[in-house]
């Protein structure tokens, strides 16, 4: 059985006061019944707090981003073993403002990929199509294309420490969500994909979560959706009500 995660980006936002706050808040109102991992992704410089607000809980902190290289003279940026050195084991790839933004390509992303799990980082992988892409009907190209390039020169056993996200691009931060059928008929196709060159053990055990404008409104639909293993939340992770309302729907 594969687990259920809403895991929540919290990109840019909250100083390192907010982001305690938050984390009390979240301590307070996440719900303890669900059967789902809980993961957050605050900033880079408030990892290490977070880790150590966090350590008595089944909260687990995940990165934003990191460098593909082990370590050298790349000004800024932040290495895989920097992360595990402060209690991190989970770090997100492939974000599509990491993709728009700071030009991150598929291959520059297999890179990452290998380099977080030599050590041990476990991969939340996120990829999907632009606008553009749905509306030419090439959405299931773009996204099988970013599986491909990005993660299908990994061997199956490396699967496990791989989680999907799909974030259609049209839907982040738009208000605009993925309607719970179009959200299924890609997840479908997405572990599909998996199973057609991995098997059906790996595809079968991969988690594939949505992201898009994920709210307390319509998390449960979406999440009921049998491909649908949970959620990379946004906006609405800033706000430990809405956060723990979206866990409770998984
Ligand atoms: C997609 C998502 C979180 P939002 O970027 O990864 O953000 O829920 O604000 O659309």
């Amino acid at each position: 059985m594969r687990t259920k995660i809403v895991a929540g980006n919290w990109k840019m936002h909250k100083n390192a006061e907010e982001t305690e706050d938050l984390l009390n808040d979240l301590i307070d109102k996440l719900p303890n019944d669900v059967e789902a991992r809980v993961i957050v992704a605050p900033t880079f410089v408030n990892l290490s707090s977070a880790v150590e607000h966090l350590q008595f809980t089944n909260i687990g902190v995940a990165a934003q981003n990191m460098h593909q290289s082990e370590a050298g003279a790349f000004t800024g940026e932040i290495s895989a073993d920097m992360l595990k050195s402060i209690g991190v084991d989970i770090v997100i790839l492939g974000h599509s403002e990491r993709r728009a933004y700071f030009h991150e390509t598929d291959a520059l992303l297999a890179e990452k990929v290998n380099t977080a799990l030599k050590h041990d980082l476990e991969v939340i992988f996120c990829f999907g199509e632009e606008l553009k892409d749905r509306q030419s009907e090439q959405h299931f190209n773009i996204v099988e294309n970013q599986l491909k390039d990005g993660l299908f020169h990994l061997e199956a056993k490396a699967w496990e420490n791989i989680i999907l996200a799909y974030e259609p691009v049209w839907a982040i931060g738009t208000g605009e969500t993925a309607s719970p059928e179009q959200a299924q008929e890609m997840h479908e196709f997405i572990r599909q994909t998996v199973k057609t060159k991995f098997g059906a053990e790996v595809a079968e055990n991969v988690s594939i979560l949505y992201g898009g404008s994920v709210k307390p409104e319509n998390a449960k639909e979406i999440f009921g959706k049998p491909d649908v293993d949970g959620g990379l939340i946004g906006g609405a992770a800033l706000k430990a009500t809405d956060f723990s309302a979206i866990v409770a729907g998984i």
